[in-house]
């Protein structure tokens, strides 16, 4: 092993992730990230905020922020997200995120989050009118998931960039601070089907909560009507369905259609096409709203009962933010000693 080399991180395996409350959650959270949570809160320790800090980058109502938050909290227990399991919490109420982050933005550099495409994707052509927060929105992440020195992201595809900032960021604070392994160096977990899950209406955009038309998207909220009709308005073209999936590489809608069937189903693309090639989008969109209807339908009709009881989801997350300050505040205390603050008698 040489000095560039450190050696593995032994502490615990945790998982960390979390969604913003800044609009519907659509099929593309719930596949990339939500149905992944619940999966790995079997495995290894997890949790799972609701990413409040990081929605104000953009304007959120402020007399609507708290039900934003609650309906996340719905999505992720009607995703199957056990409180006795996993710990869920709203991001504000565990104030060593936004503390840890100060001290990590005097950390990375600016060329790094210059990098960064999220932030030109969403300052768009104003950049210089996009909030400060929104630019350095890639560091308060790297203190979400560093905090509890997590060491498993499961994010979807879009996020990738964000965690390999991350891992810059905690090996040059291992560095700087002569503290190797202190932080670990966490891993995405992006694969798996639902990955990037594309716009209904462009099949070169992902799918997305901010995107104005709803159209674009199935929303974990929407009724079985919705989403049959969504479906059947979705952009496609007139050709049948192919025998393999290199055949759909300039058909993006068309690949995006087949892939949230595979994603839903729990099964390959490729043999999604063996059932369906040869037949239109007359004969194969009718099935994918079935399917859809069927999974997200009872999501969706779990996300309305709970969040008709918004007492019981207030005690959730009271419960979950205790949990994860107690996860949290030995770190802080760490690297509050490492960077050499006062405190009394050092
Ligand atoms: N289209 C997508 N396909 C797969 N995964 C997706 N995710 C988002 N869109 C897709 C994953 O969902 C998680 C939570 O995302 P977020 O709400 O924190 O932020 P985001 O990535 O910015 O999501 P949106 O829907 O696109 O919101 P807006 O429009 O507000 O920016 C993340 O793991 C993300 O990868």
């Amino acid at each position: 092993m040489t000095d560039q080399t450190p050696a593995p991180y032994t502490g615990s395996q945790r998982v960390l992730s979390g969604v913003q409350p800044s609009g519907a959650l659509h099929l593309g959270n719930y596949l990339g990230a939500l149905v992944k949570f619940a999966r790995l809160q079997h495995e290894i320790e997890t949790f799972i905020f609701v990413a409040d800090l990081h929605a104000i980058t953009a304007w959120q109502e402020p007399a609507k922020l708290a039900d934003q938050v609650r309906e996340i909290a719905a999505a992720y227990l009607a995703s199957g997200l056990d409180p006795a399991k996993a710990t869920i919490f709203p991001q504000s109420a565990v104030g060593a995120h936004a503390e840890l982050a100060w001290v990590l933005n005097c950390v990375a550099r600016l060329g790094w989050l210059d990098r960064m495409t999220q932030f030109k994707e969403k300052s768009g052509q104003h950049k210089e009118r996009a909030s400060v927060g929104l630019y350095t929105y890639p560091v308060l992440q790297a203190a979400d998931i560093l905090i509890y020195k997590a060491t498993q992201v499961p994010v979807g595809e879009d996020q990738r960039q964000h965690l390999e900032l991350t891992r810059d960021i905690a090996q040059k604070f291992n560095h700087d601070f002569g503290a190797e392994n202190f932080f670990p160096l966490p891993e995405a977990l992006t694969q798996g089907p639902g990955a990037r899950v594309m716009s209904l209406r462009d099949g070169s955009a992902k799918m997305s909560k901010s995107d104005p038309s709803d159209n674009s998207r199935l929303n974990l909220l929407d009724g079985v009507d919705a989403i049959a009709q969504k479906i059947r308005k979705a952009k496609t073209d007139a050709a049948p369905l192919p025998e393999t999936i290199h055949e759909l590489a300039d058909r993006p809608e068309a690949l995006n259609l087949v892939g949230i069937y595979a994603a839903l189903e729990d099964r390959t693309p490729a043999e999604v096409l063996v059932e369906f090639a040869g037949q239109g989008f007359g004969a194969f969109k009718p099935k994918l709203a079935d399917l859809a209807a069927a999974r997200l339908g009872p999501v969706g009709d779990e996300m309305r009962r709970l969040l008709g009881d918004p007492a019981e989801i207030d005690r959730v997350l009271a419960a979950g933010a205790e949990r994860a300050r107690a996860a949290a505040e030995p770190t802080l205390a760490e690297v509050k000693q490492l960077v050499g603050f006062w405190g009394p008698g050092r």
